[in-house]
């Protein structure tokens, strides 16, 4: 009964769906964290370029690894994070709604993660942490970073909460009706991500908190690296699904089209959920201490998630194609002109779709076992996740924020804030085509990632590296300056830009489409295939890492 009673409350109150000032409060409190986070990961990111130029040293002994470790957790978990978090309540508020209750409990989230964020931020600058954004052991950091990143998951944990009862609650009102496909997509990324963090929230309480404060001697390096990339393969994904859902809904309505299809972008939705999780290994595919078998399941997992990014692809040319034929541009190319190229709401999100073309394709390189030991810890792969995460995930949030930030906060993207917008995307798409492919090259020749400069005492295969150093500082120095102009834009479509009412472009289904089947809504069937798939591949592994774990490491601190 109290739940009915509950229920009734959450459904009265707060509908239709307008953001209210206070909804729109909460979301801008998460999108504005992320681009201080933005700034000073940014800055981190310049330093660190300049460093391994080798023409710069870091004053007052700052040591490199420090702003390294700055850079990675900023950008790669705090800017994300946030700015997700952000982005995903902004688009259930818009299709489903949020009640009174479920307002507050997203703001209790907000706090919990951000008190974790200021203690992991604390020790990382009293050099007390200097572990890198991937923090496995051996490296060992202060109890407080691992405390602050437990809370960090909780706090994401408790928007997980919020985000699937704002769902439930809808369903409950509409009966036999399909869920708004945002709300679907937000809904499946927050499953997966809750699925995914178990794993590192279980390392972090079980092995780091335990051996950082003493209790335990020793920690199983092997076990916390494996759990670390059960949760750090879906991280990738929990980034780039935001991406995608503003691709599928929300692209075709700024460029005049339709969405090309609701079921095909359910359906890969659902083999996201699938296939991020159990794949994990193709991160460790040079530890010993893993079984070549279980590589070889976790590589063939990996490939099937190529799929639902080639189902995206394959989507956004149709719905590219489709829309310019019906606006009457004929030809074989014509679709392609009719291209709104002058919107910075579509040219920087576009730039990302085409970053994502060499990107993708190195993640297929990086994932083949024979290549991947060409490639493995060099900067390579910091080429390829700085094309996916840094250009084609993070373009399309820029994009994004040139319509949500002035809709959030009651503004117009004017003209001229356009007309930057498009500057820093060329900026952003120069400065990352010099970098990344100076990245690409110099592993290819052998250069390390994760390292300082060094001279390496003058060895030969060193002096081939030095020119592709050198173009990286300048790749790099460019997109800083890009990190500048996205900073002044976003502050002036927060405060300066004059009040207006910028739309919120959520695109409607072809009329004539096929409904989708309601059997896309199996949740728990989704949820059950999903933790089948990982016990699966997962299991066996695992088991194996505990029982041969080396004398003197206990899998677990109790
Ligand atoms: Fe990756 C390492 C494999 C995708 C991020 N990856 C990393 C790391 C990060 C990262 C951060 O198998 C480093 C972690 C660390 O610190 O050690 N990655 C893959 C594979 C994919 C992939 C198979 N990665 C991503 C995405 C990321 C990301 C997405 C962030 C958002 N990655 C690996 C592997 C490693 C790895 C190994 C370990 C390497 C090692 O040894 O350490 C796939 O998901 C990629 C599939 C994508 C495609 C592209 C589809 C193209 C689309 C765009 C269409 C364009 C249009 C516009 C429509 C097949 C959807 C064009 C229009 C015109 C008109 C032309
Ligand atoms: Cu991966």
């Amino acid at each position: 009964m109290a739940i009915e009673k509950l229920l009734k409350y959450e459904q009265d109150s707060r509908f239709p769906l307008t953001l209210s000032k206070s909804e729109s409060r909460l979301y801008m409190s998460f999108i504005s964290f992320a681009f201080i986070a933005l700034f000073v990961g940014g800055l981190m990111g310049l330093l660190q370029v300049l460093v391994r130029s080798g023409y710069y040293t870091l004053p007052a002994g700052i040591d490199y690894y420090q702003v390294l470790t700055v850079h990675g957790v900023v950008l790669g978990l705090v800017l994300t994070t946030y700015f997700i978090i952000g982005f995903q309540y902004a688009l259930m508020g818009k299709t489903v709604g949020i009640s009174d209750t479920q307002y507050r409990v997203a703001w209790l989230g907000f706090w919990v993660m951000t008190l974790g964020t200021v203690m992991a931020a604390i020790t990382i600058l009293y050099g007390k942490a200097s572990v890198l954004y991937t923090f496995y052991a051996p490296l060992q950091a202060h109890p407080a970073f691992y405390i602050g990143l437990a809370l960090v998951i909780i706090g994401s944990w408790i928007a997980c909460f919020v985000n699937w009862r704002q769902l439930y609650v809808w369903k409950k009102k509409h009966p036999g009706e399909k869920s708004p496909l945002l709300a679907f997509m937000v809904v499946i990324n927050m499953i997966m991500w809750f699925i995914a963090t178990l794993g590192v929230a279980a390392s972090v309480l079980l092995q780091f908190i335990p051996w950082s404060l003493g209790y335990a001697a020793t920690i199983d390096v092997l076990l916390s690296r494996t759990l670390f990339w059960y949760f750090g393969h879906p991280l990738v994904y929990f980034w780039l699904l935001p991406a995608y859902m503003a691709w599928y809904a929300i692209i075709p309505k700024i460029i005049g089209g339709k969405i090309f299809s609701d079921s095909l972008a359910r359906l890969s939705f659902v083999l996201f959920l699938f296939f991020s999780i159990p794949v994990g290994l193709h991160h460790q595919l040079t530890e010993p201490g893993v079984q070549t078998t279980w590589k070889f399941v976790q590589i063939i997992l990996t490939f099937m998630v190529v799929v639902p990014s080639l189902m995206t692809a394959f989507s956004m040319f149709a719905t590219f194609e489709i829309s310019g034929r019906r606006k009457g541009f004929g030809g074989l190319f014509g679709w392609f002109v009719h291209l709104p190229w002058k919107d910075v709401r579509f040219l920087a999100p576009f730039v990302g779709m085409l970053a994502f073309i060499p990107g993708g394709a190195g993640g297929l390189i990086n994932a083949s076992y024979q290549l991947n030991s060409v490639i493995h810890n060099t900067i390579w792969v910091t080429g390829h996740f700085h094309l996916t995460v840094a250009t084609t995930v993070i373009l399309t949030f820029f994009g994004i924020t040139y319509w949500l930030v002035p809709h959030l906060t009651g503004r117009k993207l004017t003209p001229s804030v356009n007309r930057l917008g498009i500057i820093q995307t060329i900026c952003w798409a120069v400065g990352m085509t010099i970098m990344s492919a100076a990245m690409h090259i110099q592993g290819l020749l052998g250069g390390p990632r994760r390292s300082s400069f060094s001279e390496y005492n003058g060895s030969e295969q060193v002096a081939e590296w030095g020119a592709y150093q050198v173009a990286q500082a300048i790749g790099g120095t460019i997109l800083f300056i890009g990190i500048v102009l996205m900073i002044y834009i976003f502050i002036k479509l927060a405060f300066f830009s004059p009040k207006g009412n910028e739309e919120f472009p959520i695109a409607e289904e072809e009329k004539d489409a096929e409904p989708t089947p309601m059997w896309l809504e199996k949740w728990k069937l989704w949820v059950a295939i999903t933790i089948a798939l990982i016990l699966f591949a997962y299991t066996i592994p695992i088991m194996d890492i505990i029982q041969h774990a080396p004398p003197g490491s206990a899998p677990f601190a109790w």
